[in-house]
């Protein structure tokens, strides 16, 4: 065999045909034309494979600069993680305005019909490290960084519309007492723990939030089936200097959905990046995200009358109140090219706003105004993030800021000042077109300084009762169940008695029934409110994830269980409705290799049955013969496979014959409705029934099998 003058010898390693060094190392080298490898400084590199020696078994060289290179950089490839919101991911799109708003704001995204703004949108958990699951139970970020032509506006909003605390002071509070316990570093991305039930069981401003949090908005199916929310109250201003005050909202198109907390636990083991991946599927596939973006407008008279202070971002404002009008759609279209350099470096600063949009005094929203900038700073360790091109406006920028670490758009010429009297003079200011803030010079707003919360934010508890009757029993169930589960996590038993004691001012019903989930000996009297919560306030049908399901199965996913034999007409029947219907179709099969089907074609798995549990599906299907499912039966993720959809109330279809499978999952006696025969029933009808998604009937079940 041909050997070259370093001892290396050409060898095929299956597809790959490489170089063999003299030590046995692989070397791929770079054929004629093709990219060199190079060293930062542009130094074609010969050999990565060694280090430089003084003798084939001597000590390293110092001069060995290209390891030496290496080593340093990756040695500095971390930045430090996002203090809160760690973990999280991006993409592009554009945000598509319907009609001129004009009237109410002077804004450039709203300023055309049709046009299109370019977007950079980020979705997180907020309490988890970087590399946490996706499915914790936890507030979503939605921050979306609008590149408008009149400089860049970032929407940094969640998909819970209120949060933990009222005023920006207790925010390293909160996140202190929800992130890993300092003493032990644990747990990671849970807010099961004595610290945060401690400390919020202490906050009775939280109540509303934990309402949402305990519901399964905190557990989404994945980012593109959420809402996302501004949270404050925001000022639109138009051209004449006019206010509106203004709610955000972000509307799925897919509807709203979630998971079921034991399928969020077993999501987490079986594939932690579950949200990431979801995204990066639908939108590599086409299959484009959208949400549309949805105004609550009102004006001073309306924040006078309404019930609660419209500066307390623990307050929603109902949608029955004051209607959500939608006035544009945000479509996700790209996924990043570096993660890196885009997800992880993309820096959202609140007050990055553009002329047409203002703040309001919510004291939560001052306080992050002062925030993310002071972040991007430590993060990204230079003031010039801005140079970043995820960070950069897409708009002329011009100004005499300079210098600093990494400076990369350096300006040219003399002026780097004014006034000045050079030519070019550089940049000067434009009373006209420029950024003005809304004078505001309401009531209450100016005084003596003082540390003062007002009056008007003390009423902790009505919202959280409407949140909790706003629920359908389904609804109500899984949260009961979530604050039964978090505290039982406690240690400290007088941690879980106050938080029930607290939980009386919301429902009694609630409290009771958390109390019984703990074993609490008696139930605890309530917590003395600040203000007498107002019990009548109507149920606000907006509120809930179940009612306002989705027209469709589209966008989900479903697993079809096959096995040597399974009828190749129902599978190839199954993949075409799947397809008209746009529903994702994955193979489970014993080996993912594939299997041999009823026409002898061979058809490969997208998972073998122990990588592809059912909770990565939104429904399944058995399909297998008799034999396969004998076989099935002996292997318990497959067992698990049909226990899981079952008790995540999933619809499960089955055609041939699944029996053996489901008497060893033992499912035989409790076939019920959500069991589709696809031997007496098509494929596009069983679509139709998984719009209603869960089989949640099945729910009411299992409860009264615990009950007994
Ligand atoms: Fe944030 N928040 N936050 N926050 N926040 C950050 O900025 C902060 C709050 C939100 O994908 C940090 O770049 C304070 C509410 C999102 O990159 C930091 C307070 C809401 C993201 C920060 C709040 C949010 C952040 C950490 C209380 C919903 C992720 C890293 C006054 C409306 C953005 C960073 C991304 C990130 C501060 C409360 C949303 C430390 C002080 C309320 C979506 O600056």
């Amino acid at each position: 065999m041909a050997t070259n003058e370093d001892g290396r010898q050409p060898v095929q390693y299956g597809d790959q045909r490489v170089e063999r060094g003299q030590g046995g190392e692989t070397h791929q080298v770079a054929a004629e034309g093709a990219p060199r490898l190079t060293t930062q400084q542009g130094t074609v590199v010969s050999d990565d494979q060694n280090t430089l020696r003084a003798g084939e078994r001597g000590p390293g060289a110092l001069e060995d600069f290209h390891f030496r290179e290496k080593i340093f950089h990756f040695d500095h490839e971390r930045i430090p993680e996002r203090v809160v919101h760690a973990r999280g991911y991006g993409a592009h799109g554009y945000f598509e305005n319907y009609e001129p708003l004009t009237e109410i704001t002077r804004a450039d995204p709203f300023s055309e019909a049709g046009l299109r703004t370019p977007v950079f949108v980020r979705f997180s958990t907020v309490a988890g490290n970087k590399g946490s699951t996706d499915l914790a139970r936890d507030v979503r970020g939605f921050a979306t960084k609008f590149y408008t032509r009149e400089g860049n506006w970032d929407l940094v909003g969640n998909n819970i519309p209120v949060f933990f605390i009222q005023d920006a002071i207790k925010f390293p509070d909160i996140i202190h007492a929800v992130k890993q316990e300092p003493d032990r570093g644990f747990p990671q991305a849970q807010s099961a723990h004595d610290n945060f039930w401690d400390f919020v069981s202490l906050l009775p401003e939280s109540a509303h939030m934990l309402m949402w949090v305990m519901s399964d908005r905190a557990i989404p199916r994945s980012f593109r089936f959420m809402e996302g929310f501004g949270v404050h109250t925001f000022r639109l201003v138009n051209a004449e200097g006019r206010s509106t005050f203004v709610k955000f909202h972000w509307k799925p198109k897919l509807g709203l959905q979630s998971v079921v907390w034991n399928e969020a636990l077993k999501i987490s083991g079986a594939d932690p990046d579950f949200h990431r991946r979801d995204l990066w599927d639908a939108i590599t596939q086409g299959d484009f995200p959208e949400w549309e973006l949805g105004l609550q407008l009102f004006d001073d008279d309306f924040a006078d009358r309404f019930a609660f202070d419209v500066l307390d971002p623990t307050k929603i404002i109902p949608e029955e109140e004051v209607p959500v009008r939608r006035v544009g759609r945000l479509v996700l279209d790209r996924v990043v090219d570096n993660f890196f350099a885009e997800t992880e470096q993309v820096a959202f600063c609140t007050q990055n706003i553009v002329p047409g949009i203002d703040f309001t005094n919510d004291p939560l929203l001052q306080g992050r105004n002062f925030s993310y900038l002071d972040t991007q700073l430590k993060r990204l360790g230079s003031p010039n993030f801005t140079h970043l091109p995820v960070n950069a406006p897409k708009c002329p920028i011009a100004h005499f800021q300079q210098d600093g670490h990494m400076a990369m758009m350096n300006p040219r010429g003399r002026a780097n000042y004014e006034p000045n009297s050079w030519d070019p003079p550089g940049p000067r200011e434009d009373p006209v077109t420029g950024f003005r803030t809304y004078p505001d010079g309401q009531r209450d707003q100016a005084g003596p300084k003082r540390r003062l919360r007002p009056e008007s934010f003390a009423d902790h508890y009505s919202q959280a009762r409407q949140f909790f009757i706003s629920q359908n029993e389904v609804e109500q169930r899984h949260l009961i169940d979530a604050f039964v589960f978090e505290l039982s996590k406690c240690d400290r038993e007088a941690i879980r008695t106050r938080m029930v004691a607290g939980l009386r001012n919301v429902d009694d019903d609630l409290a009771r029934s958390v109390a019984e989930g703990l074993g609490l000996a008696e139930l605890p009297s309530a917590i003395s409110p600040a203000r007498e919560p107002i019990r009548d306030l109507p149920a606000s049908p907006a509120l809930s994830i179940l009612a306002n399901g989705p027209g469709s199965f589209a966008g989900r996913k479903i697993g079809i269980l096959v096995t040597t034999g399974t009828d190749a007409d129902k599978l190839a029947e199954l993949r075409s409705a799947a397809e008209r219907e746009k529903v994702n179709v994955e193979l489970v099969a014993p080996v993912v290799g594939g299997i041999e089907i009823s026409d002898g074609s061979r058809v490969p798995a997208d998972q073998k049955i122990d990588g592809g549990p059912s909770v990565l599906y939104d429904a399944v299907i058995v399909l297998t013969t008799k034999s396969g499912a004998t076989a099935l039966a002996a292997r318990p993720a497959a067992r698990d496979f049909v226990t899981d959809a079952y008790a995540h109330c999933k619809f499960i279809g089955y055609a041939g014959e699944p029996g053996p499978l489901f008497e060893a999952a033992g499912l035989t006696s409790l076939i019920d409705d959500g069991f589709i025969s696809l031997d007496d029933r098509s494929a596009a009808d069983f679509f139709t029934r998984c719009t209603g998604l869960r089989y949640w009937a099945r729910q009411e079940r299992m409860v009264q099998a615990v009950v007994g």
